[in-house]
């Protein structure tokens, strides 16, 4: 896969891109992420990017014929018909689906705005898809960009040990994560759950996709609906929501 950035600051993104898990397959060449700066598209001598807004107003906008120019150029490195994306809190929101068809792909190129934003003829001809990373005003697209690469990278094969891409973890796939533990056994006093001591790995393997449930019914209801559950996972669901439901009706009757 070929992932090509168009930014005026390329040297921000090469520096994010050089660690880790997402460093190391780059270095292994599982994924190429390549740069375009706009800067590299004028011909004044300021080698001018931005210019005032039409209109009125503060800040200043990005000219369209460098960020067009340098699109084309990105795009001209990438397959025929790889989608030109740029990223913008006016976007659709960006999403695991996103990452998932991005990283069925050869090729993307990711668009980096700065400024106020840019020209919206360059949106018109030159952009397919606007993504949003959230509901928040960044000063780039930048950091957006790396976490579009960052998301679809993992997701290329070979780039995770298969302890992720096994079966074992994808039954609590859309679902939270569940609680995490490692040494030491007791720490600021509090231990660990006596299930992940035990060695019954189906009983953890149990723990664990409630723990993931129950978690994601409390903090996030609308992935429980989007979750598609299993029928153990409904049953473990339940099983919690019945133990909850009866600990409630105890202590209304004063019991506890
Ligand atoms: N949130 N998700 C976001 C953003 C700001 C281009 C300069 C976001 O994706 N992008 O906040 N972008 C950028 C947009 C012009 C400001």
């Amino acid at each position: 896969m070929r992932i090509e950035v168009v930014t005026l600051f390329p040297e921000l993104i090469r520096a994010a891109l050089g660690f880790g898990v997402i460093g190391r397959a780059l270095t292994r060449g599982l994924a190429a992420v390549g740069t375009e700066d706009p800067r590299v598209h004028t011909s004044d001598a300021h080698r001018t990017v931005d210019d005032r807004p039409y209109g009125g107003g503060p800040g200043m906008v990005l000219k369209p014929g460098p960020l067009a120019a340098a699109i084309a150029a990105a795009q001209a490195r990438l397959p025929e018909g790889s989608p030109r994306i740029c990223l913008s809190a006016a976007g659709e929101r960006f999403g695991q689906r996103h990452a998932r068809a991005l990283a069925a792909l050869p090729g993307f190129v990711l668009v980096a705005g700065r400024y106020e934003g840019v020209d919206e003829r360059v949106l018109v001809t030159s952009i397919d898809q606007e993504l949003s990373i959230g509901d928040f005003v960044l000063s780039g697209g930048e950091i957006p960009a790396l976490a579009v690469i960052d998301a679809v990278v993992r997701l290329l094969p070979g780039v995770l040990g298969d302890e992720r891409s096994s079966a074992e973890e994808s039954f609590a796939e859309g679902l939270l994560d569940w609680p995490q533990y490692t040494r030491p056994v007791e720490f600021a006093g509090l231990g660990v759950p006596d299930v992940l001591l035990s060695g019954d790995h189906a009983g953890i393997a149990r723990w664990r996709l409630k723990q993931a449930l129950v978690r994601t019914w409390e903090r996030r209801p609308d992935l429980i609906v989007k979750a598609q559950l299993s029928r153990e996972a409904s049953r473990l669901l339940d099983e919690h929501l019945a133990e909850r439901a009866a600990a409630r009706a105890a202590t209304i009757r004063g019991e506890i």
